[in-house]
């Protein structure tokens, strides 16, 4: 199936033009003649969302109707990036779009560039859950995505000076066309206050007196799926006061303090936290997580109750995937009004929600996982804490039975962490309550069996699954890769690997086809002479798509080893800088891009930045270099300038110390834009690297095994550090990038600090460099690289990934609705 038929006589041009007129006289209430760029943009976009909401509503009546067993997918980010042209590429009406904007005087590009991002996420777990929306509604899911609608998504990053200056995302300036607030939509989430056991019935009953309302209102967005009629809801939640608690007030006469209450609601969906990777246990964090599940719960309730059917039978039509433990609360949620509001036993509550709930784990590192205080657990939320100890109790008697008289189990195992001080652990509280938990990449899930949960994996090792990541081909080739989609529908002769990735592998046997590679190239610099555009642009910086385009675009981060990248750049500028001409003839000309945010208050990431920036200004400004080396750091890295960037890259860097990666999506994309791949054996390069093949692909460093014994004698000072790399770091030292204080960096580098091996891995990242200069200079061996990149992604659409959470975790078939009514 790869032509949409043509069910609906609104999409044809002149019906396009029609309802486009239609929403600049009378949803804007302007003149045809009188309509600047925005307004035609959100005119469009106002159109295309009507042909969303009639299949949206025929999709979820077909579910409906049909009874179809359902997945909710909770995750706190959606990372969406712009819609106005997934919407219509989806739609398969790109055609009619593009003429109807013309006839009308209008370029269709220029108005998608009018959009906003939606950033409601920080990076790859938030963005993962956008291509997977994508995907359950591209191949007939019956699902529902549910999150939180932030005023200020991801914060806006400015650079002054080489520093990194955050400022507030408001990203609904100038309203948001593709959600549809749902005022018949609202439920009362409920915080703080006191439990008293008491008798109902003769028996003994836990209540919960909570002190504060809030109510919880839907908004919900349309999520066409590719060239089919399904289209899915995006349903956010949106904190408001509720009127009882505003009216208490107002007959006390106090309506300025109601009014500042009303804020105080409104504040619990303001703004996503700007930190990232990293758990950070503020109350505001809390309040936000439980305001999503408890919504969302009720929310699934309340659909369940429309089928009749008895509580024991949720598990049957409804099943919970939550984007790492973020949203565990939803499961205790459930289990709290199973309980107490429908009066079932603890054993049946606890089958259901275990029956339901599963889980997916992105986090590597033990020390980065999810845990909550528990003096602030048991004043936000008193009923919940009591149930927590309540599953604990009955899962540490599971450990005894297992380990009999083994305190060591029970310590590590515990839900609870009781010293040095009592927390939470939610991912603990995740694995037990769920009946699956998987890792994102088989590195990842390995190290999860061996290292982050080994004595869970010995207990329950059939609830540790892999599910690969994955992404979606429509927006990262086909929308931001026009020149090359058409390239590779032409050269395998059919559209469809747009839904079959698999396909793309038979691009390996044209490999060497010459005038494939010819035109491969080709694709590829316009791509590049589009980068260059934006870069000139934004920074007034000339670059040459002649040069090589070598990028690492991600958030900053010290594991991530941006690091390490600039200090090679460093010691390459030294070393051209030392050259004859002659020498200089042979040396290969490199574009050395940069994007990405960092954390607002991770000083170390922050000054990487700034180092990149200084940098960059000395060897941009260096007349004796010229083309043969530049450095671009891209301000405000965010889903649409990623689509710029990617499809432009020859070569990309995924340089995480190995084992510290739990994926790493972005590599995905670059591979399927044909960009070679430079990176360390972490996260997703292994398997891609095993895809494209080993000789294909740049890899070096410390293997995962490998990094405890290298960190150990680094610490001991028993490693000898390579004298280019301390060169490097003496230059930094001496003022050569500004008069910045980059002491703090250099620390983190020295007297056995490099936790993150920079110096252990930079003799082989200097070595692997010098290969990929010589590659490149060889054009035939470069693009059969680059194709085999191409022709190796095919497993890593997210198509994939859903399909195989589908089959082996959700029990969950498709159920593709035809057509209209
Ligand atoms: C949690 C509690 C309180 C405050 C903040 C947080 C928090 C927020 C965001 C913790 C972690 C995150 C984000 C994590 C993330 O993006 N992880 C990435 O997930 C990707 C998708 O699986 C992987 O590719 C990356 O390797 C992983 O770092």
């Amino acid at each position: 199936h790869i032509s949409l038929p043509s069910y609906s006589p609104d999409t044809d041009v002149k019906s396009i033009e029609k309802f486009f007129v239609h929403h600049v006289e009378y949803t804007l209430a302007r003149y045809r003649g009188n309509i600047n760029q925005m307004g035609a943009y959100r005119a469009l976009a106002m159109s295309v969302r009507d042909r969303l909401i009639e299949r949206w509503k025929d999709t979820q009546l077909y579910f409906k109707k049909n009874g179809v067993k359902r997945v909710a997918y909770l995750s706190m980010e959606y990372l969406i990036g712009r819609s106005l042209q997934n919407a219509i590429v989806n739609l398969g009406l790109e055609e009619n779009f593009s003429a109807a904007m013309k006839n009308l005087g209008y370029v269709l590009e220029d108005l998608y560039e009018q959009e906003a991002d939606a950033g409601l996420g920080y990076s790859g777990l938030g963005r993962l859950a956008a291509c997977f929306m994508d995907s359950m509604a591209t191949m007939d899911y019956p699902a529902w995505g549910y999150g939180l609608r932030y005023k200020y998504g991801m914060f806006y990053q400015k650079i002054k000076n080489g520093c990194q200056f955050e400022y507030p995302d408001y990203w609904l300036e100038n309203g948001n066309p593709w959600e549809v607030e749902r005022l018949d939509i609202m439920y009362p989430i409920h915080f703080y206050g006191t439990c008293k056991m008491e008798m109902v019935d003769g028996k003994p009953h836990m209540a919960w007196y909570p002190q504060q309302k809030i109510l919880a209102v839907a908004y919900d967005t349309p999520i066409p799926g590719y060239l089919t009629y399904n289209t899915l809801n995006l349903r956010l939640w949106s904190a408001q006061p509720s009127k009882e608690f505003d009216l208490d007030q107002f007959n006390s006469g106090d309506l300025y303090s109601s009014l500042g209450d009303r804020s105080h609601a409104e504040r619990i969906t303001a703004v996503l936290y700007p930190n990232d990777s990293s758990f950070e246990g503020k109350e505001l964090r809390l309040k936000q997580q439980y305001f999503m599940v408890s919504a969302t719960v009720q929310d699934l309730l309340r659909r369940f109750r429309e089928s009749k059917r008895q509580l024991t039978d949720f598990p049957e039509l409804v099943c919970v995937q939550m984007n790492d433990s973020h949203p565990t609360l939803a499961a205790i949620e459930l289990l709290r009004i199973l309980i107490d509001v429908e009066g079932m036993s603890y054993d049946e509550s606890y089958k259901v929600i275990c029956k339901s709930f599963s889980f997916t784990n992105h986090v590597v590192a033990r020390s980065n996982l999810e845990k909550w205080s528990i003096e602030l657990m048991e004043k936000v939320l008193p009923r919940h804490m009591h149930l927590i100890y309540e599953i604990n109790h009955h899962f540490l008697q599971q450990v005894e039975k297992k380990w009999p008289n083994d305190q060591g189990k029970l310590t590590h195992m515990s839900i609870i962490e009781e010293s040095p001080e009592r927390y939470v652990r939610m991912a603990n509280l995740a694995i037990v309550i769920c009946h699956s938990v998987n890792g994102v990449t088989e590195i990842h899930s390995e190290m999860m069996r061996t290292e982050v949960f080994p004595d869970f994996f010995k207990l329950w090792p059939e609830r540790f699954l892999s599910i690969t990541n994955g992404v979606t081909p429509r927006r990262w080739m086909l929308e931001a890769n026009r020149e090359m989609s058409d390239l590779i529908t032409k050269w395998l002769r059919t559209p469809s690997w747009t839904l079959n990735l698999d396909l793309l592998s038979d691009l390996a046997r044209q490999s060497d086809v010459g005038s494939l590679q010819k035109q491969w190239s080709l694709a590829k610099h316009i791509n590049k002479e589009r980068l260059a555009g934006y870069i000139e642009k934004t920074l007034g910086l000339k670059v040459s798509p002649e040069s090589l385009f070598d990028v690492q675009i991600k958030r900053v981060h010290q594991y991530k080893r941006q690091l390490l990248n600039i200090i090679y750049v460093i010691h390459r500028y030294t070393t051209i800088k030392s050259m004859t001409i002659e020498e200089r003839r042979k040396v290969t000309p490199r574009v050395v891009i940069f994007a990405g945010k960092a954390a607002a208050n991770y000083a170390i990431a922050k000054s990487i930045i700034q180092l990149i920036n200084n940098v960059s200004v000395v060897i941009n400004n260096d007349k004796n270099i010229g083309d043969l080396l530049k450095v671009v750091f891209l301000p405000n890295y965010c889903v649409s300038l990623a689509e710029i960037i990617i499809p432009a890259a020859d070569l990309s860097q995924h340089i995480s110390t190995a084992g510290t990666e739990a994926c790493g999506t972005s590599a995905m994309k670059f591979a399927m834009n044909g960009s070679i791949i430079l990176g360390t054996m972490d996260g997703s390069i292994v398997e891609l690297s095993k895809e494209i093949g080993e000789t294909n692909v740049f890899t070096f460093g410390t293997r995962a095994y490998d990094v405890p014994s290298r960190r150990s004698a680094v610490r001991n000072g028993e490693w000898g550090v390579d004298s280019r790399f301390e060169a490097v770091l003496s230059v930094i030292e001496r003022g050569d990038f500004g008069s910045h204080d980059f002491a703090p960096l250099l620390n983190s580098l020295r007297y056995g600090n490099d936790y993150y091996l920079l110096s252990v891995d930079f003799p082989a990242y200097v070595e692997v460099q010098d290969n990929i200069d010589a590659a490149y200079k060889i054009p035939n061996l470069w693009n059969k690289k680059s194709i085999l990149s191409t022709a190796g992604s095919g497993k890593f659409s997210s198509d994939r990934s859903i399909k195989q959470y589908a089959n082996q975790i959700w029990k969950i078939k498709p159920a593709r609705r035809s057509g209209p009514i």
